[in-house]
């Protein structure tokens, strides 16, 4: 075999044999490179009589030729292999959901989530939130709503006081009504607001925490009475327990700054550990109101012979417990994320009438 010969075989065989594209690459070099075997025999070339040059060179061209062929050819089928490789490693199920949004992760706390379900409804009705501290006065939290002097509530066992600073004595509100003493004090009728807070008690038990949180209601103007009460009061719970409609029924009973003063029952059934609200012919007591007293109207800035209103106040830790099945009160301020991630809600789930609040 005559030494051309020998190098076409050698370095087909060897083009062939490359496992990867390194590999390829070492056998071009070998052959093609700079100091390549067969660069090696076409600078022979040079030193050849013409008529050797001719044939020669043809040979020595026509395997230059061949193995550039062969070197492409090589590198397309391992670029085949390689994607052939990864096609049956990487399988890709499209049909598995998609992974959550880093936004999506965290979770609403129940206790949030039907604030905001009670901010919805009541705006539907017309009514505006308000805010305000949690630290007050002694008389917004007791004076102007009509609590005598010497009434159990304004305690030192039921009350948080805070130490006594030049003069006003202030205290750990122990309901959301001085935000509504506020509202009144700063605007005129007509008034419509709810308010939604923290509030705080000495009390501490199974169905008792220290800080609670409340929703008060207030509506104020010339000829406001009991009738539109009871229909917001119904439309309220209708709404949020999601049901066509409700039965209520309303108990006389004393609150210092409502007169008259009702508790209301809410129609339910009971069975099993269940509770179904809106069917059956059980009760459950869900809230207090009443027409607000003439006293609270005067000491808030209007005149009573002019303007009356109603009230009412709702814990929404036991409307949340309610509504979404959980029995343990203490659980809800434990900060334990497995908790949430059980009973809370997504973030992005916002409620809204049309979507029925809870989606
Ligand atoms: C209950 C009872 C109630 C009010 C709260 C109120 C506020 C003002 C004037 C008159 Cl500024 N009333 N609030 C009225 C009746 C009942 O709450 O059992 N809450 C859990």
């Amino acid at each position: 075999m005559t030494d051309i010969a020998q190098l076409e075989q050698d370095t087909l065989r060897q083009i062939n044999e490359a496992a990867d594209e390194a590999a390829l690459e070492s056998v071009r070099l070998a052959a093609l490179g700079k100091k390549g075997a067969i660069s090696a025999l076409l600078a022979t070339l040079g030193k050849m009589s013409p008529e050797e040059r001719k044939t020669e060179g043809a040979k020595i061209n026509a395997l230059k030729d061949k193995a550039t062929e062969a070197l492409a050819a090589r590198r397309e089928a391992l670029a085949e292999a390689a994607l052939e490789a990864r096609l049956k490693a990487e399988t890709l199920d499209v049909t598995l959901p998609a992974a959550a949004s880093p936004q999506e992760r965290g979770r609403i706390h129940p206790i949030s989530q039907v604030m905001d379900e009670l901010s919805v409804i009541f705006a539907d009705m017309g009514f505006a939130v308000a805010e305000g501290p949690d630290i007050e006065s002694d008389d917004y939290n007791f004076t102007r709503l009509n609590f005598p002097e010497g009434h159990p509530a304004r305690e030192m066992q039921d009350t948080f006081f805070l130490s006594p600073e030049a003069g006003e004595k202030k205290l750990l509100r122990t309901h959301t009504s001085p935000v509504q003493v506020r509202t009144m004090l700063g605007q005129k009728p007509p008034i419509r607001v709810i308010c939604p807070g923290r509030v705080y008690r000495c009390d501490f038990d199974q169905t008792h925490t220290p800080m609670f949180h409340q929703i008060e209601g207030l509506v104020i103007d010339q000829s406001t009475h009991m009738g539109h009460l009871k229909w917001v009061l119904e439309e309220f719970l209708k709404s949020f327990f999601e049901v066509k409609g409700v039965k209520l029924r309303m108990r006389p009973s004393f609150f210092p700054f409502t007169e008259p003063s009702m508790e209301v029952d809410v129609q339910c059934r009971r069975q099993g550990g269940e509770i179904r609200f809106g069917e059956g012919e059980d009760w459950m007591e869900i809230l207090g109101c009443g027409m607000v007293h003439p006293n609270v109207l005067r000491n808030c800035g209007h005149d009573p012979d002019v303007y009356q209103g109603f009230a009412f106040g709702v814990g929404i830790d036991r409307l949340a417990m309610l509504k979404y099945g959980m029995s343990d009160l203490r659980a809800f301020f434990d900060a334990d994320t497995r908790w949430l991630e059980h009973y809370g809600f997504r973030p992005l789930d916002f409620p809204t009438l049309a979507g029925g609040l809870s989606g």
